[in-house]
């Protein structure tokens, strides 16, 4: 770890499908001067062809991560025709604005947990859209969320078992976050990814 204060921080696990050596879970993390650009891709199925779907979108976002999502998005389609496809979630922590955008295609999961854990309903989930990036898409609608220093985003792949959300260990730094909720609710039976961004404000 790095010292001193970051207004910013994050972490990620991931873990291929049991016996599979080539993951189809892809994600990428870019610090920006204003913030955090992440994307979380799952190739569609498993193996080597859905690893080389997820490759394919991180290597066509890699070099414009400043570009709006919308746009992003638009590029990962481009990129990925010919390929299996994928599902991707993508989002940026604004630290000018003190917010959160987000946009997804697909079911990769994400939610924002809000730092006062004596408000029941201190979560926001991103509304997912269907469609698969390379073959059909939705209309693309980016939400946002106002941020709170101490909030938490979790980005999760459908390799993580749904039930992690009501056990959410939010007290811990993201990259042990990210573990703890990789070693607990993987499924094995698909690529898991985990990956996690805290506000500090
Ligand atoms: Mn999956």
């Amino acid at each position: 770890m790095n010292e001193g204060y970051k207004p910013i921080e994050w972490g990620a696990a991931m873990l291929a499908q049991a016996g599979q050596k080539d993951c189809g879970d892809q994600y990428l993390i870019e610090p920006q001067p204003n913030g955090l650009f992440l994307a979380v891709i799952d190739g569609l199925g498993h193996g080597p062809k859905a690893a080389l779907a997820a490759q394919t979108a991180v290597e066509a976002l890699r070099p414009y991560t400043d570009d709006d999502l919308p746009s992003l998005m638009q590029r990962c389609h481009q990129a990925l025709m010919g390929t299996r496809g994928a599902v991707v979630t993508l989002a940026r922590l604004d630290l000018r604005a003190s917010a959160l955008a987000w946009l997804s295609v697909g079911n990769v999961s994400a939610m924002l947990i809000h730092s006062d854990r004596n408000a029941a309903t201190a979560r926001d989930h991103l509304l997912l859209r269907g469609g698969v990036v390379g073959y059909r898409m939705p209309p693309l609608r980016v939400f946002t969320e106002r941020l709170y220093p101490g909030d938490t985003l979790v980005i999760v792949t459908d390799g993580i078992r749904s039930t992690f959300v009501e056990d959410i260990p939010v007290h811990l730094p993201p990259q042990v976050m990210a573990n703890a909720i990789l070693d607990r609710y993987n499924r094995r039976t698909d690529d898991a990814t985990v990956v996690v961004a805290r506000y500090n404000g």
